[in-house]
């Protein structure tokens, strides 16, 4: 069975094919996106085995977000097509700024709730796995999302960690309140935020403020931006990491790249700067493609990378 599990909502993407208001796009490239799934592609192109878990409607999209995880290694066995609600989209609009406009509400994935929990196949996939990832996305989608996010992150978890990544997402919770994401956060073994999030979420400033807020996780791993990351450990210590400085020519997917990254040097043992090490180089190839993936680099070239050394010249 996989070595983690991936859990949320994928979406057809449609990019316009050129700027401009959309109501005179008349063109749009077609691709597939979400936050969790893009972990679990980046996982698989580091050679951990995942499994992604999710609804798609009985539709073109549906089958095209099958077709590409698992072109990409993902094993998409778990996957539930549901033959009323369709598939999530989003759009990816560039005019008058750039911005994602969601239409998912009613979507196959929405339809998530608690008996994906109870379900023996996820079941069977999750009592095999060292990880299950998940985000601050899925219980923004309904409350049956919310249930089983929640029963996730509570219940016993002998075999796994539980990652979780904020994913701040403010279109999401017009109608919902936030603040159930203090606990939900606090629930999870290894948080992920950035620290822009952390303060447009949850009005915290600073390191210490984001600690205090989640004394529970062993790990909280802080993004300042495109500067640096820091892991603020359960004992006081902290690792800083400083990001790559890269060509950026796409930024979407690159906080779930660093997740993938990240969580695929934890699962393999590597200590702590490492792993953020790991979290940068994954994130520049997402910066620096199209879309929300990049080519992960060979395991060569992964591990010359991670044993290079800064540049001290002051
Ligand atoms: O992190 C990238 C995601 O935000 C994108 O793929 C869409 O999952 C998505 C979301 O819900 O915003």
């Amino acid at each position: 069975s996989p070595q983690s599990v991936c859990l949320g909502e994928t979406m057809a993407v449609l990019l316009p094919g050129h700027p401009g208001p959309t109501e005179s796009v008349e063109e749009f490239r077609v691709r597939v996106g979400g936050a969790e799934s893009n972990v679990a592609c980046g996982l698989a192109g580091h050679g951990i085995t995942t499994a992604w878990i999710s609804r798609v409607g009985n539709d073109g999209f549906g089958r095209r977000i099958i077709s590409e995880l698992t072109a990409r290694g993902v094993d998409v066995s778990a996957v539930t097509i549901d033959h009323i609600r369709p598939t999530g989209l989003y759009l990816k609009e560039t005019h008058p700024h750039s911005r994602m406009r969601y239409y998912r509400t009613g979507s196959a994935a929405s339809a998530l709730g608690l008996d994906t929990f109870t379900n023996p196949v996820f079941n069977q996939l999750l009592s095999g796995a060292r990880l299950l990832h998940l985000s601050g996305i899925t219980p923004a989608l309904s409350d049956s999302c919310l249930g089983l996010i929640r029963a996730l992150l509570t219940a016993p978890r002998p075999g796994h960690t539980v990652s979780f990544d904020l994913n701040w997402r403010p279109a999401l919770w017009h109608d919902r309140a936030p603040a159930v994401l203090l606990e939900l956060c606090n629930a999870a073994d290894l948080l992920l935020l950035g620290a822009d999030e952390a303060e447009a979420a949850f009005g915290l400033s600073s390191h210490a403020a984001i600690r205090a807020a989640f004394p529970a996780p062993a790990t909280v791993v802080v993004k300042d931006s495109e500067h640096q990351v820091t892991a603020l450990n359960a004992d006081g210590t902290t690792v800083s990491e400083p990001a790559l400085v890269v060509e950026v020519v796409e930024p979407t997917g690159a906080g779930d790249a660093f997740a993938a990254g990240y969580l695929a040097a934890t699962l393999r043992g590597l200590d702590q700067r490492s792993r953020l090490r790991l979290g940068h180089l994954t994130a520049a190839t997402a910066l620096t493609t199209h879309g929300d993936h990049g080519v992960p680099p060979s395991p060569e070239l992964t591990a010359a990378l991670l044993a290079a050394s800064p540049d001290e010249w002051a």
